[in-house]
């Protein structure tokens, strides 16, 4: 039998079938990560791979982050070794430059990464601002985050939130560090300080953003550059390995302590 022709209505009552059914099944996770640049897709592969129940929550209405513009809009990023095994792992072609060093197609990058971490299992939601944390004291730690469409924050229309309660939120912002300066500024006793990303040295760069990776206060850890907004690292500039690497550390530092609370 022909299908009556589709209605109107019947389009909207699908779109919100669905929606609020993600709304209601996501409203409570076991990883948060707000951002879906380079440490926040990495990130959301592998927790999503370990079977943990993964929220990507991105203001914008694309993937990738500080890739798409990739060096001052040039259209090529670099990732050294061993970082570079991590995109030959989601099939992203590398050009070796030098020894250990590889030039990569950030359009390529976005989409592979994109499409593995959600082939793994995460949901993402696009055009999201995550506006505050959820806290909780005795002792202090982060259970989750305050959210608003990213239009309406942008219109600056005050509405308030709704919530998202997470066994553990990443903070992937960036270079502002967005969730843990928020949580910083309006909670001091989670007692976070933020010391401000420092100037370019980008070896160094490279080796301490991997290294400080980690849990800044109990809920909430930090991934890429805001590790270095936390930590008063240097930056990097168009190299896009720690960001890479942070954000599987940070997945196998939740994976671990989330196994332990099970
Ligand atoms: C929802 C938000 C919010 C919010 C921000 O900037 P990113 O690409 O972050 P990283 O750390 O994964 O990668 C940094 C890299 O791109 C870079 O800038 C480098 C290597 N710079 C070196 C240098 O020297 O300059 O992605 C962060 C994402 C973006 O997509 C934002 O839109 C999103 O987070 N975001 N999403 N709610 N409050 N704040």
């Amino acid at each position: 039998m022909a299908k009556s022709p589709i209605t109107e209505s019947e389009i909207t009552r699908a779109i919100v079938r669905y929606a609020l059914k993600d709304l209601d099944e996501y409203s409570n996770v076991d990883v948060l990560i707000v951002g879906a640049g380079p440490s926040g897709m990495t990130a959301a592969y592998y927790l999503a791979k370990a079977g943990l129940k993964t929220l990507v929550i991105e203001r914008r209405f694309s993937f990738g982050g500080g890739i798409g513009g990739a060096a001052n809009h040039l259209p090529r990023i670099v990732v050294e070794y061993p970082a570079s095994e991590i995109l030959r792992e989601v099939g992203v072609r590398l050009v070796e430059y030098s020894d250990g060093l590889f030039v990569v197609d950030p359009a390529e990058m976005i989409a592979k990464l994109a499409t593995k971490s959600i082939d793994a299992g995460a949901k993402f939601l696009l055009g999201v601002h995550v506006d505050d944390v959820i806290y909780r004291d005795n002792p202090p730690r982060v259970a989750g985050v305050a959210i608003i469409w990213s239009t309406v924050q942008m219109a600056g229309i005050h509405t308030d939130p709704i919530f998202i309660e997470a066994r553990a939120v990443v903070d992937a912002t960036g270079h502002d560090a967005e969730v843990a300066a928020v949580a910083s500024r309006k909670t001091p006793e989670l007692g976070i300080v933020l010391r401000g990303e420092k100037s370019a040295f980008a070896s160094t760069a490279e080796d301490l953003v991997v290294k400080y990776t980690g849990k800044v206060v109990e809920g909430l850890y930090v991934t890429g550059m805001a590790v270095a907004a936390v930590y008063g690292l240097p930056r990097m500039g168009p190299i896009f390995g720690s960001m890479l690497l942070s954000g599987r550390r940070v997945a196998e530092l939740i994976i671990n302590d989330l196994k332990g609370s099970a």
